[in-house]
């Protein structure tokens, strides 16, 4: 049987001025000098630039390695991750050069361990080093940032983005280890498995249907010899397959009876079912593979343009959001890190993760936590926002990163599609990126679809994001394929949002800074002000500030009159950029099939368009975004020339009851009222005009319509803010301490707008369960603040803590 041997652990890092330092494996150089204190935190004030010279210095990573194990014909090297050029020497021997963080490699070193113990060394050159070589040597290409990330196989991110810090690391990024083996040894193993899908049309999303495993078998050997695969399904004995002789392939396509299919969240349960390959020398196992997989069909319908995502037969609205690395050091993400990142967003309605192209394809544990929890998985391949060179030695590395990603990630029922890349047909076309060299198109139009026909034909591919599916119209076009919406946030206001209806939204976003105590944490600007240099420092888009500020002006007239009220605003209009779109978005389905909010996280403390910042707290957007991508909810629209309530139902049962809608003055005095049987089929929308006597406001600084439905409510104001008459709400507040923290308890007079309150003024550690509350004349809710120690229920009174739009704006 094969047996591994982890070389995880400490081992002996040396480079540039430090001399020599612990070194973790899996790990990389920047956390290795900051948990040795040999740098500043990079997260803090701007230290990002005090450390710039760690990407431009070589490290090496070395340690004695003996073979423990059994004795076996053959003992690899192995690396799952290379953080990126590297030479790797064992002895002083050099076993091979590596410059891909996306693959993994492996090296025979039988003969050079069978003496004993051996130097392994790994030599990482500066990335920059590698990445302007390849630039000199192919020439210059056009990018969104100024650093060459698009001459090297590396997290691009890692060179600095529009929300992250340039930290260009190096390091072994993931496991290593040592394998010893004898006779054969399982190399690929690549499950497709589909729903009823032998015949299309064959009845959909049943419990107890068939599936299909299609199932690839690659083995290694060290001699000829018949060997067999056996295949297990949660331990049933599906299948024995043959290797005989010299054989190193085998394939088998199986029916599989009476399996329960995958299902996304909302639309059933994601079965899923442990499928074991045991390689066997007559009954000896060699080798076993294991992995949680499961049953499902995709496909992506472009019928007259559109891009509906189905998944088992049926139409799936998406509500997603995209993922960028959780940790600009992604070597210290955990499998709990993952989980408790890829929870909140299932909590938050989330079905849909995008990985996007500027980061990596993620660790086995993220994509395992999507297969259980539902959430369906777009995984770019790794190009963004360039032209990328498609020749040596670029062009092979990328084949090779594809093919290996494509079976690696095979088994996970969760991933639905694959997409060629991030933005760059875009930006090539709207830029003009034009000249003579070859910028990446290759490889979206021909190189990634051949590697997917022929490793992964089971799901749909498209060529990029956003993509009109051929050049016949532009690739950003709303009327066919995936949309980017960036117009809005960057010159428009989010009121524009309603001027169109996509076919499918794969990105929109706003800015909002982070959490006031990861902001104050990161800066130690004194006085802090919205333009104080730290602050700047922790803002990385193009005239960001200034967006931010633009964006306040049409809303509420003013961008706050301190570092408070702008954060306390540019929060607030973060909430109400978004719920302008997703709501107008949502009330389009199937038109527009679906929303990729862009972004979930951040990976440091940052302004950004992150709805969970860089230290893990809830933006208030976070809460906003529960409202907006729950299964059923409730929106006032605008439409041809009136007001319509569109009723949500992205739900499988009929949604019916009475709706009622009335205009009601900040008092609480009903002004007009109508009320109207509504049903709403499964899975679709209902728009219900509002009568003009309802929506007709006398005085539009004073009066809002309040429509209700089930127990969802909404609300419509037709004035800004800026125009409206912010009484004082008359607010009551009450503290209950409870075990784990303090319920505040907030009743209004008077309408009291986008009541907040912000936790980690109270404690760094507290957490709420709520971001902005409208309350109406007479309604109370319950902020539930929770901590890990007591909490000082006064502490509620001090100022920010709870704060109402009223206070703010007067
Ligand atoms: C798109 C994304 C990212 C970027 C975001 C915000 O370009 O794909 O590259 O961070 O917009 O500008």
């Amino acid at each position: 049987m094969l047996h591994a041997q982890d070389l995880g652990g400490t081992w002996d890092l040396r480079g540039g001025p430090v001399g020599s330092l612990p070194g973790q494996v899996p790990g990389c150089v920047h956390v290795d000098l900051l948990n040795d204190a040999r740098i500043p935190d990079p997260f803090h004030d701007d230290n990002e630039k005090a450390v710039a010279w760690v990407g431009r210095t070589d490290w090496t990573y070395a340690r004695d390695v003996t073979w423990d194990g059994p004795a076996h014909e053959r003992v690899d090297l192995v690396f799952d991750g290379l953080d990126t050029v590297a030479d790797i020497l064992l002895g002083g021997v050099a076993l091979g050069s590596t410059r891909n963080m996306h693959r993994g490699y492996r090296f025979d070193v039988t003969e050079l361990l069978a003496g004993g113990p051996q130097r392994l060394e790994v030599l990482f050159t500066s990335a920059y080093t590698e990445a302007e070589r390849v630039r000199d040597l192919l020439g210059p290409r056009p990018n969104a940032y100024p650093e060459p990330f698009n001459f090297i196989r590396k997290m691009a991110c890692s060179f600095g983005w529009d929300w992250g810090p340039t930290l260009v690391t190096a390091g072994i990024w993931r496991p290593a280890r040592l394998e010893g083996w004898s006779t054969a040894r399982l190399a690929t193993v690549r499950p497709l498995a589909t729903f009823g899908a032998r015949h299309p049309g064959s009845p959909p999303g049943a419990a107890g249907g068939t599936g299909r495993l299609d199932l690839t078998i690659g083995v290694e050997r060290t001699r000829d010899r018949d060997l067999r695969a056996r295949v297990l399904l949660d331990g049933r004995l599906l299948a024995v397959i043959d290797l005989p002789g010299d054989a190193t392939n085998a394939r088998a396509d199986l029916d599989v009876a009476g399996v329960s299919p995958w299902n996304p969240r909302g639309h059933g349960e994601p079965a899923l079912y442990e499928l074991t390959v045991e390689l066997l020398d007559g009954d000896r196992v060699l080798d076993r593979w294991r992995r949680r997989t499961g049953f499902r069909s995709v496909a992506i319908d472009q019928a007259g343009g559109g891009f509906v995502v189905h998944v088992n037969g049926a139409p799936v609205l998406v509500r997603g959001v995209n993922w960028i690395p959780d940790d600009i050091f992604p070597s210290r993400m955990t499998r709990e890190r993952y989980e408790r990142r890829l929870r909140e967003a299932a909590d938050a309605g989330v079905n849909l993760i995008r990985v996007w192209g500027g980061g990596i394809y993620e660790d086995r544990a993220f994509y395992e936590v999507c297969d259980e929890l539902g959430l369906m998985v777009w995984q770019d391949f790794l190009f963004a926002c360039a032209d990328y060179p498609e020749e040596e030695p670029l062009r092979s590395e990328v084949v090779a990163e594809a093919r290996e990603n494509v079976t690696r990630l095979a088994p996970h029922p969760s991933l639905v599609t694959w997409n060629g890349n991030n933005e760059n047909l875009w930006l090539h076309q709207a830029m003009g990126w034009d000249g003579d060299h070859s910028w990446g198109q290759t490889y979206y139009l021909s190189t990634l679809p051949a590697i997917l026909a022929e490793l992964d034909p089971s799901r749909p591919y498209q060529a990029g994001s956003p993509w009109s599916g051929s050049w016949d119209h532009l690739p950003n076009d709303v009327g066919h394929g995936t949309f980017h919406s960036w117009e809005v946030w960057n010159r428009e206001d989010y009121l524009h949002y309603r001027d169109s209806a996509p076919r499918f939204v794969a990105e929109f976003g706003w800015q909002a800074p982070p959490a006031w105590t990861t902001l104050r944490q990161a800066v130690s600007d004194d006085p802090l002000r919205p333009d104080s240099p730290g602050v700047l420092h922790h803002q990385k888009a193009e005239d960001g500030n200034g967006k931010l500020a633009r964006g306040l002006t049409p809303h509420f007239g003013s961008s706050g009159e301190s570092v408070e009220a702008w954060h306390y605003l540019t929060q607030l209009n973060q909430v109400r950029a978004i719920r302008t779109g997703v709501e107008h978005w949502r009330s389009h389905w199937p038109h527009t099939a679906g929303t990729i909010l862009w972004q979930l996280n951040d990976l440091w403390p940052v302004t950004s368009w992150a709805a969970i910042d860089g230290a893990g707290r809830h933006k208030p957007l976070y809460f906003a975004l529960k409202e907006l991508y729950a299964d059923r909810a409730l929106t006032v629209q605008p439409r041809d020339g009136g007001l319509v309530v569109a009723v949500l139902n992205d739900h499988p049962a009929e949604w019916s009851g009475p709706l009622l809608v009335e205009r009601q003055d900040s008092g609480g005095a009903v002004l007009a009222t109508v009320t109207r049987w509504v049903t709403v089929a499964p899975r679709s929308v209902a728009l219900i005009p509002v009568p003009a006597a309802v929506a007709g406001f006398a005085d539009p600084s004073a009066e809002l319509l309040v429509s209700r439905f089930g127990d969802v409510r909404a609300l419509w104001f037709a004035a800004e803010d800026r125009d409206f008459a912010h009484d004082d709400p008359g607010l009551t507040v009450e503290v209950e301490t409870v075990p784990g923290g303090l319920d505040v308890r907030v009743q209004a007079v008077g309408l009291a707008r986008d009541v907040l309150l912000q936790p980690d003024r109270i404690h760094p550690g507290a957490v709420c369960d709520r971001g902005f509350v409208t309350l109406l004349a007479g309604e109370s809710a319950v902020f539930r603040v929770r901590a890990p120690l007591d909490l000082d229920p006064g502490s509620v009174k001090s100022p920010w803590v709870l704060t109402t739009l009223a206070a703010v704006l007067r």
